[in-house]
């Protein structure tokens, strides 16, 4: 189902809050990400039926909705914080695939190639399980992508620690250029 532009406007609202900003809302994030759902209902002026909605329809499935130990829903967002949100996603290490998938303007290829994919203000780098996947990525910031093929399985090998987010980016603190290969350009 796809969200209405009203519905797409509270979902980059609830990015922003649950991910970068919880400060505007007047909120505060737990240290493992979660806000109670009645507090964020509070913050943001909506209902319930209304965060349920853009909850569900939402495109990536970016927010996770729990019941918390008190019995009261707690939601957030399931990847993509900022590193000035002090948040500990908790995510238990996972074995990647062999190879994962990044999506980057072209503009950064230069730097990556000789630096290595950093997370710049976020807490990981974000790796994508498909080509698609990483095309789409790349394409919120340019139309002209290259897709980074990433040696995840040896990566592993040499310790480096990888996480799966409850949608299904793979995340990662850095990823040395040596394990790095253009995969496509032009996407
Ligand atoms: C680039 C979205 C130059 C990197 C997506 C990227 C993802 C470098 C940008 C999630 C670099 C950071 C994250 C280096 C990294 N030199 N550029 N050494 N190292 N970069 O937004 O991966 O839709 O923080 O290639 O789907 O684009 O918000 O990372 O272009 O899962 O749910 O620095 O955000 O999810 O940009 O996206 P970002 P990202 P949502």
């Amino acid at each position: 189902m796809s969200l209405s532009r009203e519905q797409v406007r509270l979902s980059k609202r609830l990015s922003l809050v649950l991910r970068h900003r919880p400060e505007v809302a007047g909120l505060i994030l737990d240290a493992n990400g979660w806000v109670p759902v009645p507090e964020l209902l509070g913050a943001l002026g909506i209902s319930r039926a209304e965060l349920d909605i853009v909850v569900a329809g939402n495109d990536k499935a970016r927010f996770a909705v729990v019941p918390g130990p008190d019995g009261v829903d707690r939601i957030r967002a399931s990847q993509g914080h900022s590193r000035r949100v002090a948040v500990d996603l908790d995510l238990p290490p996972a074995v990647p695939p062999d190879e994962l998938f990044h999506g980057t303007p072209r503009a950064n290829l230069e730097s990556i190639l000789r630096d290595g994919l950093r997370p710049r203000s976020r807490h990981h780098v974000h790796l994508s399980i498909d080509l698609p996947t990483a095309i789409t990525v790349g394409r919120r910031r340019s139309a002209d992508v290259v897709v980074l093929r990433v040696a995840a399985d040896v990566m592993a090998d040499e310790g480096h620690v990888f996480h799966r987010s409850d949608n299904g980016v793979w995340l990662t603190a850095v990823v040395p250029s040596q394990h790095l290969s253009v995969k496509r350009t032009n996407a």
